[in-house]
């Protein structure tokens, strides 16, 4: 586990008043709050600059879905996280990456929805 590492890195550069130059999500596929009338095959985020994915947690009515994030890939600018076939339902992704350039670490939320 490399997170807390990289948390405590971005706590100092901020203390340090470092340059703020981490990475933005620009967009997601499938989109936040899109209704789809099937399963996706798979979950993509797409940040304004290169990234490394630290956690993304996919959870509906409080249960976790198991997803496997690739810890050696290359860092990107966009990511896919293959997914298993979904019932219908709400959706919730959680995420964090660490943006490669600053060593910050940048996260959000999303919804979708399965029909
Ligand atoms: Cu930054």
């Amino acid at each position: 586990m490399k997170s807390p590492a990289f948390l405590g890195l971005c706590g100092a550069l901020l203390a340090s008043g470092a340059a703020f130059g981490h990475a933005k999500l620009l967009s997601t596929v499938p989109a936040a709050e899109a209704h789809l009338s099937k399963s996706p095959a798979a979950l993509t985020l797409t940040f304004d600059e290169k990234v490394r994915l630290a956690m993304l947690q996919l959870t509906t009515a409080d249960r976790k879905i198991p997803v496997t994030l690739d810890r050696g890939a290359a860092e990107a600018a966009a990511v896919t996280i293959p997914l298993p076939v979904l019932a219908p339902g709400r959706y919730e992704v959680r995420w964090s990456a660490l943006t490669v350039d600053d060593g910050h670490v940048v996260k959000g939320t999303y919804s979708f929805v399965i029909l």
